[in-house]
């Protein structure tokens, strides 16, 4: 191939401030440019490799935005003979006419380098209010290269409003034949598994060497975010690995009778407080290094706050509101009246917490009292170590923050700890592990074994990777094939 023909070249528009910068910066992983709420902030288009596989290298150009006076001259043009001719050969000058120069260098930047524009749009705003929108596409029309169009802004992924207003802006843009794709791809929110249907549609829209191009590097994208995938899998089994064979052992006394007088005196015992504090502390140690490594891995800047381990153990705290009344009930039950008890805790429709609780009771009075208030239960004759339902709550936690990860460009800055997460993401998960509860069940099981060691990891390892294949394939259909890959 000519040098020219191992290589897509891929141009950035847009009106001035609707993310090309950063959307560069989320794609690159890499703070190129700058960023900044304001107009005319990049002046100068520039180059870089988005990805290089065997000699063959697709090439984004991040450009200066169309300014607001570009709509008026499109109108005044859409007559003339040769529009685009007559643009690129005036004289204007950067400091005085700021916004028609950095409408110029893109203009010429579609012109002279793009196989492909991708043309970003504020979908924050509804079709119908963003008047520009239809003559800048009409200018690029006058090019005549092939245009994809991505929604920006659209804000924390909702499947509902994403397809409505996907719905809505390719309805806008039916009539621009130019226009060849539109979906959502906010350089805030996006996942890197829709990152790759930039290349895969862009060798939709060239022909001869240049799709032979795109497609090598389509599949040299997915390979290299799946790379990444693949180490995230395995630190989230390492992290997971930890949490299963962690314990700690029991206090020295007899303990049969120190828990009876416990539950029948309704106390709070200082040694099991003590232990779930140690092992509250390593387990949020454990999880910031997950969490960190995850960030790294995924070209993100920044750490997790230290916040997050308070708020894991506020997340994994025992709900005592639904255990006091257990207490209470159970407070002459100690002697064995275990049966017709859980029965009564079914009907009365305990969720998480009382779960747990009916689950160990029905191992008896001893591991109860471990579970009031504690998310411990024995391991072997004088360790304890979490609960089977604590281990989910865990798996569930380190999910989402996967996913917030997942999700989190770097466009956006240095990494935050999420505040809330989309609620179909919870359903999603949710839904997950409760199709694997078995499973969970068994690698509970192996954790707790004396053998537990070498497979332990590559059952966790399994575990993680088909459910988060699942789940984000759940989530995003068209990338589900990227995972069969594995
Ligand atoms: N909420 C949200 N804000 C965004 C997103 N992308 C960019 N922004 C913000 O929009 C503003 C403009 O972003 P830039 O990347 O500088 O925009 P640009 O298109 O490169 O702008 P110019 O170079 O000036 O034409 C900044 O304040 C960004 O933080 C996004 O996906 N979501
Ligand atoms: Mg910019």
């Amino acid at each position: 191939m000519p040098s020219s023909d191992r290589e897509i070249v891929l141009s950035l528009i847009s009106h001035t401030n609707v993310g090309k910068t950063a959307l560069a910066r989320t794609l690159l992983r890499s703070d190129v440019g700058d960023v900044a709420d304001s107009a005319h902030v990049t002046v100068i288009p520039e180059a870089h490799t988005l990805i290089e596989a065997d000699g063959i290298s697709a090439k984004i150009w991040d450009t200066p935005g169309f300014g607001s006076n570009l709509a008026k001259l499109a109108k005044r043009l859409r007559y003339s003979k040769n529009p685009i001719g007559w643009i690129l050969h005036q004289v204007w000058d950067r400091t005085r006419d700021k916004s028609l120069w950095c409408s110029q260098e893109a203009i010429r930047n579609v012109q002279s380098e793009a196989d492909v524009v991708l043309y970003l749009v504020d979908a924050s705003q509804p079709p119908e209010s963003v008047g520009f929108v239809d003559l800048e596409v009409e200018i690029i029309e006058w090019i005549g290269k092939p245009v994809l169009v991505y929604l920006n802004q659209t804000g924390q992924p909702d499947p509902e409003r994403d397809r409505t207003n996907e719905a809505a802006w390719r309805e806008h843009f039916k009539n621009h034949e130019i226009v060849k794709h539109v979906s959502i791809l906010d350089a805030f929110t996006r996942c890197w598994t829709q990152e790759h249907h930039i290349l895969e549609q862009a060798g939709s829209v060239v022909s001869g060497d240049t799709q032979v191009a795109a497609r090598k590097l389509t599949t040299a994208w997915i390979e290299r975010n799946l790379g990444i995938f693949d180490r995230a899998v395995s630190e989230m089994s390492h992290w997971a690995r930890e949490a299963l064979t962690d314990s700690e052992p029991l206090p020295q006394k007899d303990l049969t009778e120190k828990l009876r007088e416990l539950i029948l005196r309704s106390e709070r015992n200082k040694d099991l407080d003590k232990i779930q504090q140690v092992m509250y502390g390593r387990l949020a140690e454990t999880t910031a290094t997950t969490v960190n490594e995850l960030i790294a891995l995924h070209g993100l800047d920044g750490e997790t706050a230290s916040t997050l381990a308070e708020s894991s153990r506020d997340e994994f705290a025992v709900k005592r509101d639904i255990e006091e009344p257990l207490v209470a009930t159970i407070g002459g039950a100690v002697s064995g009246l275990v049966g017709g008890l859980s029965a009564d805790l079914i009907s009365g429709g305990m969720t998480f917490g009382g779960g747990a609780v009916i689950g160990m009771l029905l191992g008896g009075a001893t591991t109860f009292a471990l579970t009031r208030g504690y998310n411990l239960t024995r391991s072997g004759q004088n360790r304890v170590r979490w609960t089977e339902a604590h281990f989910v709550t865990q798996v569930k936690f380190i999910i989402m923050l996967y996913l917030a990860v997942a999700h989190f460009g770097r466009g956006r800055g240095a990494w935050q700890d999420p505040s809330n997460n989309p609620a179909h993401w919870e359903s999603i998960v949710d839904a997950e592990l409760s199709a694997n509860e078995k499973r969970l069940s068994e690698l509970w099981k192996r954790g707790g074994s004396a053998s537990a060691s070498a497979t332990l990891h590559q059952h966790l390892d399994k575990f993680f990777r088909q459910s988060l294949s699942s789940i984000l394939g759940n989530l995003y259909a068209n990338s589900q094939s990227i995972f069969k890959r594995r």
